[in-house]
Formats: structure tokens, sequence, C-alpha cells
């Protein structure tokens, strides 16, 4: 198979057969719950919760994530904005396609009654998946304007466009940001981190912040919350596709 330069070639002495039919043999009969089972009975302490917590489904378990947040008195913005502001256009479509099946109801509605005010329109507008996340294409260009647009609707004036903020922010790519930020450093004198907080309050800097971070680390997609550690490098490595930030918060495992 070649493809861009990378070829990979198979084992002159690889048969696939033998392997194929002792894992079928193993795997026979066996259902999802029973493996689970079968899975914890033989690990313990926090690699059981890290495999258990990656038998569910993502999707689904991140719906499930949103609705606990929501549920009940009060909301977890925290565990709204952290899940939003990571996720690529297609993990978000198939978040909310599991939410619907699950819950009966639209997770973009469910947000709206939820949230209120400047949150409300960057949670909106993160879940109707504006961003141009898959080309990792920078225009310089666009990322110096957008950088000096920053700078006017925050610190160079009194007060703050927040709306300018919201819509740079949550149409832009990571690595276009990535470079926007640079940028802006050069503009400002001090980093877009120190901006969001004089410029904003609470949970929309909280948002802001999120958003900042996965746009500077390359491990964002590992953990948006930027804690680089052993287990989530790791993590990257054993399970390149798999686990989701939310997953390995909540087996305690990063
Ligand atoms: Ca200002």
């Amino acid at each position: 198979v070649e493809q861009e330069g990378v070829t990979v070639k198979g084992s002159s002495h690889f048969n696939p057969d033998p392997d194929t039919e002792t894992l079928y043999k193993a795997m026979k009969g066996i259902a999802p719950q029973d493996l689970t089972e079968s899975l914890k009975s033989e690990l313990s302490g926090k690699f059981e919760r890290l495999i258990v917590a990656l038998m569910c489904p993502p999707y689904k378990y991140e719906a499930k994530e949103l609705h606990n947040a929501m549920k009940g008195l009060g909301t977890k913005e925290g565990v709204i904005i952290e899940i939003l502001a990571s996720r690529t256009k297609h993990q978000l479509q198939e978040i909310m396609k599991a939410y619907e099946e699950d819950y009966g109801s639209s997770l973009e509605e469910d947000i709206q009654g939820d949230t209120s005010g400047y949150l409300e329109r960057i949670l909106v507008c993160l879940l109707q998946g504006s961003r141009d996340d898959m080309s990792g294409y920078v225009d310089p260009g666009l990322a110096l304007q957008d950088a000096q647009d920053l700078y006017a609707a925050g610190e160079k004036i009194s007060g703050t466009d927040e709306m300018k903020f919201i819509t740079i922010l949550c149409t832009r790519s990571a690595t276009h940001l990535m470079k926007v930020f640079e940028e802006y450093e050069n503009i400002a004198n001090k980093s877009i981190e120190d901006s969001f907080k004089n410029e904003t309050h609470s949970s929309l800097e909280e948002a802001m912040l999120t958003i900042g971070k996965r746009g500077c680390s390359p491990w964002a997609h590992v953990c948006p919350q930027g804690q680089v550690t052993l287990e989530s490098v790791l993590l990257q490595g054993l399970f390149p596709v798999l686990p989701t930030c939310a997953q390995c918060h909540v087996s305690g495992y990063v």
C-alpha cells in the first residue's frame, strides 16, 4: 500500500489464518458485557477502570456525560465546555446522534435551554461545527489578520467585543489558532491566555481558555486540559483512536 510516500510492506512470513482462528475461538460467544466482566476479574485498580471506560462506545459515553452535566439542578458547565471545545466536527456529529438516540431530545436545544448569554453562543457555535479541523492548512495572512482582530476586539478597546473572539475561536482550526496566538503575542506583548483572563469572565473565560489550550498543545486531543503525563503519552501510543479525555479523566488515569 503506497500513500503519500509511506510504504507498508506485508511480512513474508505472515499467515493470518491460525491467528484469526485462535482469536475467533477465544471470542466466540462472548457478549460484550461478559467480556467487560472477564476483564474486570482479570485486572485491578486504575488500569481496570481505564479498560472498562474504553469498553463503552465513545460517543454514547460523551452523550451520557453531557446529559448528566445538564440534568437536575444547575449545570456543570466545565464538562460541557471541555467536551464541545475539544472534539472534531465529525466527533460532534456522532455525539449529537448518540445523544438524540439515548435521550430522545436534541443536544443543541438542551444546551440552549441550560445555558445563556455568550456561553450559550460559543457552545452552539462549536456544536454547529463551523470549525475547519481537517485540513491543517494555515494561511499566514489570515492568521495575522485574526491576531489583529482579536487585539482590536479586546486589549485595544475599553470593554470587549465578545462575538469577535467567539467567531475566531469557533471557526478556525487548532493549527491555524496556534499561528494566530503566536502573532497575537507579537502584537499585544502578552499571551492570548492573559487577554482571555482580562477580557472575559467566569464560564466564557473557561471556554476560551479550553479552546486556546487545544490550539496550543499538540497533545490536546489526548487531554484537552493540557496535562501531559506519562500515561497520556502511553495512551496516545496504545490507543490512537479510541480514548477521549473524558474517559481518561473518569478512569482516574490521566
Ligand atoms: Ca478591553
